[in-house]
């Protein structure tokens, strides 16, 4: 199935007079603030935020798993259906491959297809968490930190093949997330575990091509539950450091324990120049994978303002992160939860792109802690859904994508297509 530019328009026609007058009130307030409103609506519309495409059938939990029907059933159904999300939204414009879930049969007719619907491949994931099938050595107990040579041998040349695949499909990154870790005190030593985990990152990194960054994910818990080699953004950001200037943390929302300060995180890592890429989701208690900005909406806020801090800053060197969305979806369609987490992300990113800087760091160098609270809030209290809305109009995307999406009956017609019983791969 696809989305044609005139079904979009038809449904714009619906919702365009109350956008017209919401969009114009908005901007004549923000330009008597002094901002230009047609670059706010640019930068907005710019955004791209790539899809994992492990994240398009339901997800579940170790209890059950609830599937709606239409799940695509290869990686090409998984691309026309990113191709969905972006012909709504115009801001998903990438997607993000699980090796070997996703595996590219034929790389250029992947490729192609993609390019069609206005896609490319994001950051190229590794999968060293699950054995596969005949797999000759298991990751059981670990896969780069592995006190078995052979067990660390698998995993490097699965990365690197991994590397391969991603060189074929134009992706510039590769992502290594570890399950390795102990369930129990006293099952590893520590300091040998960090120190076999980075002499493995080493042998990847060495075969990063020259254009290509590597991003190393941390987690503090789950699939171990006592440790995890990188368990934290100081664990990555050393290997980051050790590895070399290709090397990068990556940040994913939902792998902190309760209440840290992820934006502070952040800031650290940006003026360092470390933060290479962001997986967003939302939680309330653990690595729950929510819709982004359903629990903590003020946290991504404050999460964006020090991400539009650290772009924005000319003496910083930090490259434009990498954006992508890791979440899982057990109740709702997944492609309407994918379109909910889409619009909260660009919600932040436009709200902190309306606090005023200047008069931020004044009231922070006049120690005025109310006037700093007073700047931050009034951007995050400002309603920009107007801006995006906007920004997806004028890119021909649609003023509501989840109403679109609904109007124009996406899901039967996938259904219709693919079948109620059909599964993607995936967790
Ligand atoms: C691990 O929890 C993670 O966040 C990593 O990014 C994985 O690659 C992804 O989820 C999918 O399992
Ligand atoms: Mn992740």
């Amino acid at each position: 199935m696809r989305i044609l530019a005139d079904q979009v328009g038809e449904q714009n026609r619906r919702h365009e007079e109350r956008h017209r007058g919401d969009f114009d009130f908005l901007a004549s307030r923000l330009s008597a603030d002094g901002h230009d409103v047609d670059a706010l609506v640019s930068k907005i519309a710019s955004l791209q935020i790539a899809v994992p495409s492990w994240a398009l059938g339901a997800g579940g939990t170790r209890f059950a798993r609830f599937p709606g029907g239409g799940e695509p059933r290869s990686l090409e159904e998984k691309i026309l259906d990113v191709g969905l999300l972006h012909a709504l939204n115009r801001s998903s414009g990438a997607i993000s491959l699980h090796i070997p879930w996703d595996i590219p049969k034929n790389a250029s007719e992947t490729k192609a297809l993609a390019n069609e619907l206005g896609l490319i491949f994001d950051a190229v994931n590794s999968n060293t968490f699950q054995d596969q099938p005949d797999q000759e050595f298991s990751y059981k107990y670990g896969s780069l930190a592995h006190t078995d040579k052979s067990v660390r041998k698998h995993a490097i040349d699965h990365n690197i093949e991994v590397i391969e695949y991603g060189k074929q499909l134009g992706s510039k990154a590769l992502t290594v997330w570890l399950a390795d870790g102990s369930c129990f005190p006293g099952q590893l030593n520590f300091a040998k575990a960090f120190q076999r985990t980075y002499a493995s990152l080493q042998e990847i990194y060495s075969a990063l091509p020259h254009d290509w960054k590597l991003f190393i994910e941390y987690k503090p818990y789950e699939p171990n539950f006592y440790s995890t080699v990188i368990q934290d953004w100081g664990t990555s950001f050393l290997l980051a450091n050790k590895l070399g200037e290709k090397a990068f943390t990556l940040v994913d929302l939902g792998h902190h324990l309760p209440n840290t300060n992820i934006e502070q995180i952040v800031a650290t890592l940006m003026m360092e120049g470390k933060l290479g890429g962001f997986h967003f989701n939302d939680s309330k208690y653990g690595d729950d994978d929510l819709t982004v900005g359903s629990i903590k909406p003020y946290q991504l806020f404050l999460i964006f303002s020090e991400l539009v801090y650290g772009m924005e800053n000319p003496a910083y060197s930090n490259p434009t992160p990498a954006w992508m969305i890791d979440a899982s979806h057990n109740v709702k369609d997944p492609l309407e939860d994918l379109l909910q987490s889409v619009e909260a992300i660009k919600l932040a990113y436009a709200q902190a792109l309306l606090v005023d800087r200047d008069e931020l760091e004044a009231a922070r160098e006049n120690n005025d802690t109310v006037m700093a609270q007073e700047i931050l809030q009034n951007a995050y209290r400002t309603d920009v859904r107007p801006l995006l809305a906007e920004a997806r109009l004028r890119a021909g995307g649609a003023i509501d994508p989840v109403r679109a999406f609904r109007a124009l009956g996406v899901r039967k017609q996938l259904i219709s297509e693919r079948g109620m019983k059909t599964v993607s791969t995936g967790l």
